[in-house]
């Protein structure tokens, strides 16, 4: 008898901290939920995830960036975001289970997290002000009220009818709670809180529609310079080797965007304006459309190529002279006197990116750039219009979403990554990658093809040597060259012979500088040493 006392009152209490939790976790959910609807009304970017997450990319130091894309790649962003979620939804539910006790805590714990979440959005780069707090904290306010009306839910029916002494009434006592107003309240408060996450979602993504139509409406116009033909022969029909033109869909993407940027293209302006900007412009995207587009074959590359990695593309793309635009608003380079030796590109995210006035004006294709492979720029790489310049590291040229130029000195003004321990100023170094065979194949003996690319964006490319184990160095062959700022495909046909072996790769630029077999890290700009793959013949 005693024993099956005991047990029906700790299912009992247990069944109590499950359905605190439970209210914890709903509450949380309408919280999000509501925040999500009143962000269609503000902005989706204010949304108190995206915020949160913003702020923990912004705050996160050199290295984290790194390790982040290493370790999950592209998913980095989904990852931040589930993370967050996580976090949120076991705080939500020890709210929950807190407010057992303490029920005015537990609302008031989902406050405290809707003034981190409105901070968080409000001191993005890219807040628009006050207003951005008001998704996290009319979401809170949501949340705390439905964890206040939850956790009244599992008291004791009994204590409310007064027929138990209330020091009986404590934790884990037999008397039952109103199990079935609970029920109704928290599937109520989950239905309603599924309503307006949906309403909202739908709401923010027709939000976007002007852009989207923007974007499916606009004919590119032709190139009064078009890229010159690529020669034949520059792509390998080696399998396993990069394309030689990379496809929009799988070129690598790197930013710190939780929420891609969606910007109308008729709506979108471009202010050009700073030290030594005689003639300060802002443009809209007629204007740029109506200038000499010029295309071109461009490789880029991020900082965060880790040696033999993947974030490496070569595409054609078309676009305005930014050199040409900056001498009609009157800017000169530093060689001809100009006071500005940095240009700080601003994306409408709030993300800003610093060149060297030098490099743009330099007669090399720094361009503005609409188009991609033949088709408008891809939302997520800058729609309307990005910076692209040769030989320039993307976080130092790449701007996507770009919306202001502001021409400024090295010395006064850090861009974002500058101010997280990265270089302010970063050439792409000289590098080869071996793209077959893959690492850890299994080729048979015989004749097995090594191939892969090289780059050295400005310099171009002059050989690329390949060494098995220990020998010595040999000549691969190169595929023609489609420009100095492209990248190089080569390939080396090897007698394989059983067993374990050791390809390596390396490359020498025009200036007759050969890739440095010293490692760095991609920190602070840009990894060096040699790609190596280890293959078993069998
Ligand atoms: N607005 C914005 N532009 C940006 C970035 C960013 O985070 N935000 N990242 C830069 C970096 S680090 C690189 S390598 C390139 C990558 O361009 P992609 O994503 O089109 O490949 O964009 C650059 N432009
Ligand atoms: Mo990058």
């Amino acid at each position: 008898m005693i024993d099956d006392d005991r047990k029906s009152r700790g299912t009992s209490g247990g069944l109590r901290r499950a359905a605190a939790a439970l209210a914890g976790a709903v509450s949380g959910f309408a919280a999000l939920a509501v925040a999500e609807l009143v962000s269609a009304a503000v902005r989706p970017e204010a949304g108190p995830v995206v915020a949160v997450g913003g702020a923990v990319i912004d705050r996160a130091p050199a290295g984290v960036k790194d390790w982040a894309i290493r370790n999950f790649g592209t998913d980095d962003k989904l990852v931040l975001q589930l993370g967050i979620l996580v976090l949120l939804a076991l705080f939500a539910m020890a709210l929950g289970i807190g407010a057992l006790r303490f029920r005015r805590a537990g609302a008031a714990g989902v406050l405290v997290c809707g003034v981190i979440g409105a901070l968080a959005a409000t001191t993005r780069p890219d807040s628009r002000g006050l207003s951005d707090a008001l998704p996290a904290l009319v979401g809170a306010g949501a949340g705390a009220v439905v964890l206040h009306a939850l956790a009244g839910r599992p008291a004791p029916r009994e204590r409310a009818a007064g027929s138990i002494a209330a020091g009986d009434a404590h934790e884990g006592s037999v008397v039952d709670w109103d199990r079935r107003g609970f029920v109704v309240a928290a599937s109520v408060a989950a239905a309603a809180s599924a309503g307006a996450g949906v309403l909202g979602r739908s709401l923010n993504s027709s939000g976007h529609r002007d852009a989207v139509a923007s974007r499916g409406r606009l004919v590119l116009p032709a190139p009064a310079s078009p890229a010159p033909a690529v020669p034949r022969g520059a792509g390998l029909r080696i399998p396993g080797v990069s394309a030689f033109v990379t496809p929009n869909r799988s070129f690598y993407r790197v930013d710190t965007a939780l929420v891609v940027p969606k910007v109308d293209a008729t709506a979108w302006r471009l202010r050009i304006h700073g030290k030594g900007v005689r003639r300060p412009r802002t443009l809209s995207f007629d204007d740029l459309l109506r200038r000499e587009l010029v295309e071109r074959d461009i490789t880029l590359t991020c900082v965060s190529n880790e040696v033999g990695g993947p974030y490496v593309g070569n595409a054609r793309w078309l676009g305005v002279h930014l050199a040409d635009l900056l001498a009609e608003c009157g800017v000169e380079p530093p060689s001809a006197g100009g006071p500005a030796d940095q240009l700080v590109a601003r994306s409408v995210d709030g993300m800003t990116l610093g060149s060297p006035v030098e490099d743009v004006m330099d007669g090399r294709d720094a361009l503005l750039a609409v188009g991609m492979n033949g088709e408008p720029l891809p939302f997520a790489h800058g729609f309307p219009v990005r910076m692209v310049v040769p030989g320039l590291y993307g976080y130092v040229s790449a701007c996507k979403w770009i919306e202001d130029i502001e021409l400024t000195t090295f010395a006064s003004y850090d861009p974002y990554w500058a101010e997280r321990g990265w270089a302010r100023q970063a050439p792409v170094k000289t590098q080869s990658r071996i793209d077959t065979p893959r690492p850890f194949a299994r080729p048979r003996a015989g004749t097995v093809m090594v191939a892969g690319v090289a780059w050295a964006q400005r310099r171009g490319i002059d050989r690329v040597e390949v060494r098995v184990d220990d020998g010595p160095w040999r000549r691969a062959r190169l595929a023609a060259e489609d420009s100095r700022d492209t990248w190089r495909q080569w390939s080396f046909p090897w007698q394989a012979t059983k067993g374990g072996h050791t390809l390596t790769v390396r490359a020498t630029d025009r200036t007759g500088s050969t890739q440095t077999e010293r490692r760095a890290r991609t920190v602070p700009d840009g990894a060096t040493g040699w790609h190596s793959v280890v293959v078993t013949v069998d």
